[in-house]
C-alpha cells in the first residue's frame, strides 16, 4: 500500500490543475487517470479561456505558450436574421477579454509540467474506487500495470468528469441533483482552414444554432446544432459544410473551407450536485456541474473550483484549520449557479426549440436578442458574464461593480 496527502482522480483540468498548485505549496498528491497519455492529449474540447483561468496558468508557471500562442479576443460577433452584430469586450468589460487556446493545449503544457517536476501522474489505470470517504482516512482502489493498489490518502479530490466514479461514491441520498436535458447535440468539426473572421460568431437561424471559433490561424472551429441522438455517418464532409454556409449565410462574408480533420457530437446539458463535498472526497469541474457549452464555462468553472480547493487544502495542510475546506462547496456555488444561468440563457436564445410549431419562441429569442445589440445595459451583461464573473468564488476578489 502506498500513501499521499491527496489522491486525485482524473487528469483533466480539474485534476491537473490541482496537482499542479498543490505541488507549489508543498503538498503530495497521486493523480490517477483511466485513459493513456495519447488520448486525453488529443481530446478536443474547449477553446475559451477566461481572463481569470489565463493569470492562474501564467501564475502557475505554465503559460509560457498559452502567452505565445493563445489569440486575445476583446469581442464577439451575434449574428442573426442575416446580420451581425458585435459585443465589443473591451468597452463593456472593463477592459478584459478571452483568450482562445485549446483545451487539448493547455492539458499537453499541465502533463508536460507534472511529469518534468517527477510528480505522480498515472494513465491507464483501472476500475478505480474511492473508499471510506467518511472516515478520516480514505482511499483509493484501482488496478494498474495488471496489479490491484491501494492508496491510502488524506484526501480524495474527484476531478473525474461526468461519467466517473467519484461522484457515485457518495451514499444515496447525500446529494442533491438539478439538471435539465436539452433536445437537441452540438456537431462539432476542427477544419484546415484559416478562420472565416477574426472573432467568434454565434449566429441564430431558423435551421438551427450555428458557431464559429478557431484554434490557431491554421485551424477552424465549426459547431451545428443537430439532434441530441444524432448518428455521425448522417454527417458527410458536404453535408456539414452545405448546412454552415446556409446558417452563417451573411452579405459581405462568406465561410472558408478546408479539410475536416476532426468531428464529434456533443449533447447539451445542464446539471449540479449539491454539496460539492462528502466527508473526505471533495468533487470538483464535470465530476459535479456540466454546463451547456454555448456559454463557453465548463473548463473555466473546473479551474475556479480546484483554485478554492487548493486554497482551503493548504490552509487545512500547513495550520490543521478546516474552516475553508469545511466551506468549499459554498465558496463554489455560487460561480457555479451563475455560470450555469448564462449558459443556459445563451442555449435558449440562440437554439432551435423542436416544439416551437407557432415560432413563438424563436420570436421571443429575436426579441432578445436585438435587445441585446441594441442596449448598452444587455449587452453589458452579455459581456461581463462571458468574460468571467470574478467577483464570485475566486479566493481573491476583484470587484466589477
Ligand atoms: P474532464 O476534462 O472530463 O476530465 C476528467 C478526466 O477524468 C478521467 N476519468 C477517470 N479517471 C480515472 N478513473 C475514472 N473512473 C475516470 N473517469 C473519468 C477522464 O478520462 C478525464 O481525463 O473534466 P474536468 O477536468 O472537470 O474539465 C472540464 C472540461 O473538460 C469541460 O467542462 C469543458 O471541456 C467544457 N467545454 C468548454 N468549456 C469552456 O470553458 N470553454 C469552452 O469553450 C468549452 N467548449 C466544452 C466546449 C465541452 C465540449 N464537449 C465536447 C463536452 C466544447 C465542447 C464540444
Ligand atoms: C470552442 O472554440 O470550442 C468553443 C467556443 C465557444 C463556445 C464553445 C466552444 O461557446
Amino acid at each position: 500500500m502506498s500513501r499521499t496527502q491527496v489522491g486525485i482522480v482524473g487528469a483533466g483540468p480539474a485534476g491537473l490543475v490541482l496537482g499542479h498548485l498543490l505541488n507549489l505549496q508543498g503538498i503530495e498528491s497521486v493523480i490517477v487517470e483511466d485513459r493513456d497519455r495519447e488520448y486525453v492529449e488529443g481530446r478536443v474540447r474547449a477553446g475559451v479561456l477566461e481572463q481569470g483561468t489565463v493569470d492562474l496558468l501564467i501564475e502557475m508557471g505554465v503559460g509560457e505558450r498559452l502567452k505565445r500562442e493563445g489569440l486575445v479576443h476583446h469581442g464577439v460577433e451575434l449574428r442573426f436574421g442575416g446580420t451581425g452584430h458585435r459585443i465589443p469586450f473591451d468597452e463593456l468589460a472593463g477592459g478584459r477579454g478571452i483568450t482562445i487556446y485549446g483545451q487539448q493545449e493547455v492539458v499537453k503544457d499541465l502533463i508536460a509540467a507534472r511529469l518534468e517536476s517527477g510528480a505522480p501522474l498515472l494513465f491507464g489505470v483501472e476500475d478505480v474506487r474511492p473508499l471510506a470517504i467518511d472516515s478520516d482516512a480514505p482511499l483509493l482502489r484501482f488496478r494498474h500495470g495488471g496489479q490491484e493498489r491501494e492508496l491510502r490518502c488524506e484526501v480524495v479530490a474527484g476531478c473525474d468528469g461526468f461519467h466517473g466514479v467519484c461522484r457515485g461514491a457518495v451514499p444515496d441520498g447525500s446529494l442533491s441533483f438539478r439538471e435539465r436535458i436539452y433536445p437537441f447535440g452540438w456537431l462539432g468539426i476542427l477544419a484546415q482552414v484559416e478562420p472565416s473572421s477574426d472573432e467568434l460568431i454565434y449566429c441564430h437561424h431558423d435551421r438551427g444554432f450555428a458557431l464559429h471559433s478557431m484554434r490557431s490561424p491554421q485551424l477552424t472551429r465549426l459547431y451545428l446544432q443537430c439532434e441530441p441522438d444524432e448518428a455521425i455517418e448522417r454527417w458527410p464532409d458536404e453535408r456539414i459544410w452545405e448546412e454552415l454556409h446556409t446558417r452563417f449565410a451573411c452579405e459581405g462574408w462568406s465561410l472558408k473551407e478546408g479539410p475536416i480533420l476532426e468531428k464529434g457530437i456533443t449533447p447539451m446539458r445542464s446539471f449540479v450536485a449539491e454539496p460539492m463535498q462528502h466527508g473526505r472526497l471533495f468533487l470538483a469541474g464535470d465530476a459535479v456541474h456540466i454546463v451547456p457549452a454555448t456559454g463557453a464555462k465548463g473548463l473555466n468553472l473546473a479551474v475556479a473550483d480546484v483554485r478554492v480547493l487548493a486554497n482551503a487544502l493548504v490552509q487545512w495542510f500547513s495550520t490543521g484549520d478546516d474552516t475553508l475546506l469545511e466551506g468549499y462547496s459554498e465558496a463554489c456555488l455560487p460561480r457555479v449557479w451563475a455560470a450555469q444561468h448564462f449558459a443556459w440563457w445563451m442555449t435558449s436564445m440562440f437554439h432551435r426549440m423542436p416544439d416551437d410549431r407557432d415560432g413563438f419562441t424563436a420570436r421571443l429569442q429575436r426579441a432578445q436578442l436585438a435587445y441585446v445589440c441594441s442596449s448598452r445595459a444587455a449587452a453589458t451583461s452579455l459581456a461581463e458574464n462571458y468574460v468571467g464573473l470574478t467577483q464570485l468564488g475566486a479566493p481573491e476578489a476583484d470587484q466589477i461593480v
